[in-house]
């Protein structure tokens, strides 16, 4: 098999990018370990910001979402039982969010491979990554028993946090930043409709909670728990009941409860690889960096890569620039550790931290009056929370 770009994994990361080269005429070929049904079953982010959707609109597959997706213009915090409005469009001259879950992404994007003709080989096993410094790297897999072989110019690691992509390059290559943190996030998804227009981020002493949700009947609710919880403690009535031990009363008692469709807890990391290019091999998204979900950053992030290497790409092949191939690390980094610092400080804001010393939980306070109590900390929180800018390319 020849192609263009070698594109490993098929979640957003991989289908966003292999759409927008696509677009640009540059052939790609997708393998991925899972089915489809799979990758649809994972009820992953459900906020994109103004840049991602901006993206999705450049990648022709913008049409459901613009019908479907709910346009937020702010969010609440609350603390100490007080609720405190973040006017996200007052604060970044109009810019907003849009709710819209990583699935629904996912199966648009699914559907506009399925309607160009492009490949996607699912079910491959045993990927291993060749050559990735020279000009002719390959991909080998199995599928079925059959020993496979994709010849390329480029490779695009969008295999995820468990990959192998990134653990083909040399250690010795790599430097990794990690931090893995002291709590998890129980989440539920019901259809339900949720309890408030906008989404809420609660700080409470039994730890934190946040309301999301997908559409006007569908509310997607996280509560945080400690790492050692199993999720089979939580029946659905538990669940509830602690939701509401941790909202204001006036919000407790509008809280419409129902069967939950998905319930799980996740782990809390931040985590990021530099640098994220070995030779003709890119890394893409959670391949290269992992942000726990309090700054709704992680499907952005992942959207960020892929703005600058499909551009770096599309350079090369339409232009003949080759000299920009070296500059993806750099442009994609700098961004990722603005969103890493981000899902950092809204962690630490909101997070009950059992084992903070007393010192900390002072400063935690301040830091919750100040960035809350001024328009200078508002703006900050609305400016990250809507999206940074991307740098140009080139
Ligand atoms: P994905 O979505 O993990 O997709 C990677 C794909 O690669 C496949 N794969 C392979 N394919 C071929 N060969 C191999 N050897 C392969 N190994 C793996 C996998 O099957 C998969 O289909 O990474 P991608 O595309 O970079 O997308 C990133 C986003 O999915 C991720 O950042 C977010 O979902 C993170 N995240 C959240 N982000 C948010 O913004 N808000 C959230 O609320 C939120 N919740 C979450 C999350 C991530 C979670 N994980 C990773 C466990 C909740 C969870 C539970
Ligand atoms: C979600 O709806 O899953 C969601 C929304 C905002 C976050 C994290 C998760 O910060």
């Amino acid at each position: 098999m020849k192609t263009q770009v070698a594109i490993i994994g098929a979640g957003p990361s991989g289908l966003l990018l292999g759409q927008l080269l696509h677009k640009a005429g540059i052939r790609t070929l997708i393998i991925e370990r899972q089915t489809p049904e799979y990758v649809l079953g994972r009820i992953r982010a459900g906020i994109l910001e103004s840049g991602t959707v901006e993206l999705l609109r450049e990648a022709g597959v913008a049409g459901r979402m613009e019908q479907e997706g709910l346009v937020h213009h702010g969010v609440e915090f609350i603390f100490d039982g007080q609720r405190i409005p973040v006017p996200l469009s007052e604060l970044t001259g109009g810019k907003s969010v849009m709710v819209y879950g990583q699935t629904e992404v996912t199966r648009d994007l699914m559907q506009a491979r399925d309607e160009c003709g492009a490949p996607i080989i699912y079910g491959v096993s045993q990927v291993q990554i060749n050559d990735a410094k020279s000009d002719r790297p390959s991909v080998e897999f199995e599928k079925e028993g059959e020993r496979c072989r994709i010849e390329c110019d480029f490779i695009a690691g969008c295999d995820g946090f468990h990959g192998i992509s990134r653990k083909s390059i040399p250690r010795e290559v790599l430097r990794e930043y990690e931090s893995v943190w002291p709590f998890g996030w129980l989440g539920l998804l019901a259809d339900t409709p949720p309890v408030n227009p906008e989404l809420i981020y609660a700080h409470h002493e039994r730890g934190f909670v946040l309301c999301s949700q997908r559409s006007l009947t569908r509310s997607r609710y996280y509560l945080q728990v400690p790492l050692s919880d199993r999720i089979e403690a939580w029946s659905d009535d538990r669940f509830w009941d602690e939701l509401k031990r941790r909202l204001p009363s006036d919000l407790a008692g509008r809280l419409v409860t129902g069967h939950s469709l998905e319930k799980s807890i996740a782990p809390l990391r931040s985590y990021v690889v530099e640098p994220m290019q070995y030779g003709r091999l890119f890394l893409v998204g959670d391949a290269a960096h992992i942000v726990p979900p309090t700054g709704a950053k992680g499907l952005n992030l992942a959207a960020s890569d892929v703005n600058y290497l499909w551009r770096i790409l599309s350079a090369y092949y339409r232009q003949g620039r080759s000299d920009l191939l070296a500059s993806y690390s750099h442009l994609a980094l700098n961004r990722v550790w603005k969103g890493e610092r981000f899902s950092w400080f809204m962690t630490h804001l909101l997070h009950d931290f059992q084992e903070k010393s007393a010192f900390d939980r002072k400063m935690q306070e301040a830091d919750r009056r100040y960035y809350l109590g001024s328009e200078a900390g508002l703006t900050t929180i609305a400016e990250n929370y809507v999206g940074l800018p991307f740098e140009n390319v080139g």
